[in-house]
């Protein structure tokens, strides 16, 4: 018995001493968690107020006083990355991690660019939900997107409320600066673009009368539309055909067979590259002889490989040519071809050139603050990108300049450069 508790008080012991040596590394740890929470309590305070989203080597930037890390910013970027579109969304996630890695490295010690992606699959739900995440959960200090003026629409009006800048880069149907003064874009309205290539070709071909055809449930299309009328009317063109599908759609048939009775000069076409460029090859198919000039959504290269040789010919403009004789342009398209081994389109250029506008206004900013980011971004002027020169007029819009392109041998080469 007695030896019984004598071993009974020894396993006593021994657990009391497991206990308490527990309960020490417990309060040394509770110490170390501690410490290491009160050195970045700043950031963790400065996030639960609501303001502007800034890690926390962000803290003390801009005050000229004590020397601070660089300025660590987290960008989110709402693009299409799949479905039927995703061709954009891929360009421009290209175009945005070659700004990234080129930034850092040449801000190394100032800036520190980080992106949050989110595919939106060209959905407007999906934009609104991607943008609620990023400002809430991920507390960005901006937002690169969406893709789709549509989803600009649905989403940007979130980001506006919550005062966080929201930066279109490929956005180009007219009031998307309306939403409010946190939306930007450096993405050519088509109001610009269209215009300039119906005016060239107009020139050249001299038509009498034009056909339309656009997607009626997606606002980019729609508004390229609107625009394409106009300017047909401003130019005394008659509209012999007027015709329209929804995105999604593969059969054209129907509508095609009206245009080609109606036997336009130039049929003007706005649309996504999907559609639009299935509608091309239908038309060649059904031996219309028209011209065809197409708006935003056929600058890209999925537009060959859909429509195959029915593309030659297509006539459209744009703020960004692989081809331009500028040696920016040039070194640009040498590292995207050595990185990715394609040339950029005008997606990836309009990305690239957007991070950059972000991050100059950032350093500008001298910390990740959502207002002030947006009052710099608002200041922009002058900007030599590679998709071309950009300011911001008083509503934010874009201000440049778009060249014509024709496609030549499955790529689009200036227009003024070909003599058919
Ligand atoms: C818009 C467009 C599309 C072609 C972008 C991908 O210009 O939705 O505004």
């Amino acid at each position: 018995m007695a030896q019984e508790r004598a071993i009974q008080r020894a396993a006593g012991r021994q657990a009391g001493g497991r206990w308490r040596r527990r309960a020490l590394f417990v309060l040394a740890a509770v110490f170390v968690l501690g410490l290491s929470l009160s050195a970045c309590g700043g950031g963790g305070a400065k996030e639960s107020s609501g303001s502007p989203a800034s890690g926390p080597a962000t803290e003390g930037q801009g005050s000229g006083g004590e020397a601070a890390g660089p300025i660590e910013a987290k960008i989110g970027a709402v693009l299409i990355l799949s479905g039927g579109a995703a061709a954009y969304g891929e360009a421009q996630r290209s175009g945005l991690e070659m700004a990234k890695d080129e930034l850092n490295e040449k801000y190394a010690g100032k800036l520190k660019l980080d992106i949050v992606y989110e595919d939106t699959g060209g959905k407007k739900e999906s934009a609104i939900n991607a943008v609620n995440k990023l400002i809430n959960e991920d507390r960005v200090v901006a937002i690169i997107g969406p893709t789709l003026s549509a989803e600009m629409f649905a989403a940007g009006p979130v980001a506006n409320e919550n005062e966080t800048p929201i930066f279109g880069i490929s956005n180009t149907a007219e009031g998307i600066n309306d939403i409010g003064p946190y939306v930007f874009r450096n993405s050519l309205p088509e109001s610009i673009a269209i215009p300039t290539a119906m005016k060239a070709a107009q020139n050249r071909y001299h038509f009498k009368t034009a056909a339309l055809i656009y997607a009626n449930n997606d606002d980019f299309s729609v508004s390229g539309y609107k625009t394409m009328k106009k300017t047909a009317e401003e130019l005394g063109l008659e509209i012999v055909a007027e015709e329209s599908f929804a995105v999604g759609d593969v059969d054209f048939s129907a509508q095609l067979t009206n245009i080609k009775k109606a036997d336009p000069d130039v049929l003007l076409i706005s649309a996504l590259y999907k559609e639009g460029a299935l509608v091309v090859k239908k038309a060649r198919e059904m031996g219309l002889r028209a011209r065809i000039l197409g708006g935003n959504g056929f600058n890209n290269p999925k537009v060959f490989e859909i429509a195959g040789d029915a593309a030659e010919g297509l006539i459209v403009a744009t703020p960004f040519s692989p081809e331009k004789n500028d040696p920016k342009v040039q070194a640009f398209v040498k590292a995207y071809e050595a990185r990715y081994g394609k040339k950029p389109d005008q997606f990836a250029a309009q990305a690239y050139d957007g991070l950059t506008i972000i991050a100059e206004s950032l350093l500008k900013a001298g910390k990740a603050d959502r207002k002030l980011l947006r009052d710099q971004l608002a200041e922009l002027k002058d900007f030599e990108g590679v998709s071309g020169k950009l300011s911001f007029d008083e509503r934010r819009n874009p201000i440049g300049e778009a060249v014509v392109v024709v496609a030549k041998g499955g790529k689009y080469v200036p227009l003024e450069s070909v003599s058919d």
